[in-house]
């Protein structure tokens, strides 16, 4: 539940956003408990910043405990903490520039979430079809937030989150912020749900399988095991799923309506478009706007999207569209989080083909260019297609020692140099 930019052009890249939302540890699906991970701790951190927090912590105290939380909680929950340069670290990793909607989904939903999803609706059936029951969310857009959170459970954050809220209060960007999560962690552990040892998640403090940050936790959880814990972390991820199902409910999503469609705009398309211009279905079936796997366009309020202008794909949008955008407002997470649903469905991919003449790099293109700027000598930290912050400064030292504009950004100028 991180939230990213509103606008494709700086949507953070896949692999910044999930570094942010899974921290890339390795979390064991079908384990019990996770086993916390003391990342930090033999970095030999700053004496001056470990006596900071410190001080800090007994100094927030008297917030906290104004806030309802008890002495008692407050002391175990701080009882192993330690300044955590990894969190500030990551904080700073977060690389942002220019991602089209294709190459977001290409990775969002990618044939293996797609396969791994299905996997999940068979293994979770009965739990899944009581939560769709009491919540009226479908099951398959619950499993694709779960696919587009955690990828199914296997990275759900790999850091103890008092002590990552804490860091971050004490010597991160938007301390406020963090400080408002931490009460509310502190409140979960004095509810009893888990304790700070299995209380884990990213540096963020996003938390479990669809990675809830404390303040919706304390808003939206629920118990639906029935064992009296709201428990999210764990290798079990029922409580999570319908977590996420009373979260969409109660943000508004309507029983059996559509997120949206993809459409087929008629040739020379030049009306109304944009989130706000809303009309109903027959308006636009008026305006010949026909489903791009065809047939008619449903009933109900909408508006007409264009993500990549009138060459790239086109939507519909419905009311559920502004149901998963509060769980995430980028318009490209809500359109995966919809798309990832309806291939969930058996539905097909995109209509609308790659637009020609588009700069960006497919997955293969993508690692290819991390394998040549290995071979240069230029260290990306890997060749599996994400470009994360290692990819960016090998990108731009690459661009660098050719003369190019070192802007970092895999396009295909720089696949063409890379070639050449
Ligand atoms: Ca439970």
């Amino acid at each position: 539940m991180m939230r990213i930019s509103k606008n494709f052009l700086s949507l953070a890249l896949v692999a910044a956003l999930s570094a942010c939302i899974g921290g890339g540890g390795a979390v064991s699906q079908s384990g019990s408990s996770p086993t916390v991970i003391k990342y930090g701790r033999d970095q030999n951190p700053d004496p001056a910043k470990v006596a900071g927090l410190n001080a800090w912590i007994e100094a927030f105290r008297p917030r906290a405990l104004a806030a309802g939380v008890s002495t008692a909680t407050y002391d175990a929950a701080f009882r192993d903490v330690v300044y955590n340069p990894t969190v500030i670290q990551r904080s700073q990793n977060q690389a942002e520039f220019t991602k089209s909607l294709w190459e977001y989904l290409e990775t969002a939903v990618s044939d293996k979430r797609v396969a791994n999803g299905r996997a999940m609706l068979a293994r979770y059936a009965g739990q899944l079809a009581q939560i769709e029951a009491t919540y009226g969310v479908d099951k398959e857009v619950v499993v694709a937030v779960w696919g587009m959170e955690s990828s199914y459970g296997e990275k759900r954050g790999d850091l103890p989150l008092i002590e990552s809220l804490a860091t971050l209060s004490f010597d991160g960007r938007r301390q406020e912020f963090f400080q408002q999560q931490l009460i509310a962690a502190l409140k979960i552990l004095q509810a009893g749900d888990t304790d700070a040892r299995h209380m884990i998640g990213s540096w963020a403090g996003a938390m479990g399988h669809t990675q809830f940050i404390p303040t919706s936790y304390l808003a939206f959880a629920v118990d639906f095991t029935g064992d009296g814990k709201r428990d999210i972390w764990s290798g079990d991820p029922t409580d999570a799923l319908a977590s996420t199902a009373a979260y969409l409910a109660k943000s508004g999503w309507q029983r059996g309506q559509p997120w949206g469609v993809e459409v087929k705009l008629p040739a020379g398309y030049s009306g109304i478009s944009g989130k706000t211009a809303k009309r109903s279905g027959a308006d636009w079936r008026a305006m010949g706007i026909t489903r791009a796997a065809g047939g008619q366009v449903p009933d109900g309020q909408a508006a007409l999207l264009l993500p990549s202008g009138v060459k790239g794909a086109a939507f519909l949008i419905y009311r559920n569209f502004h149901a998963i955008e509060r769980y995430n407002q980028a318009d490209s997470y809500v359109i995966g989080v919809g798309h990832l649903s309806d291939r969930l469905k058996g539905g097909g991919a995109l209509v609308t083909p790659w637009p020609a003449g588009d700069a960006t790099l497919r997955l293969s293109e993508r690692i290819e260019v991390q394998e040549r700027l290995t071979a240069l000598g230029f260290d990306t930290g890997g060749t599996d297609g994400n470009v994360g912050p290692k990819t960016y400064a090998a990108i731009k030292s690459f661009q660098t020692a050719r003369g190019l504009v070192p802007d970092g950004y895999p396009d295909r100028d720089l696949l063409d140099a890379l070639r050449r």
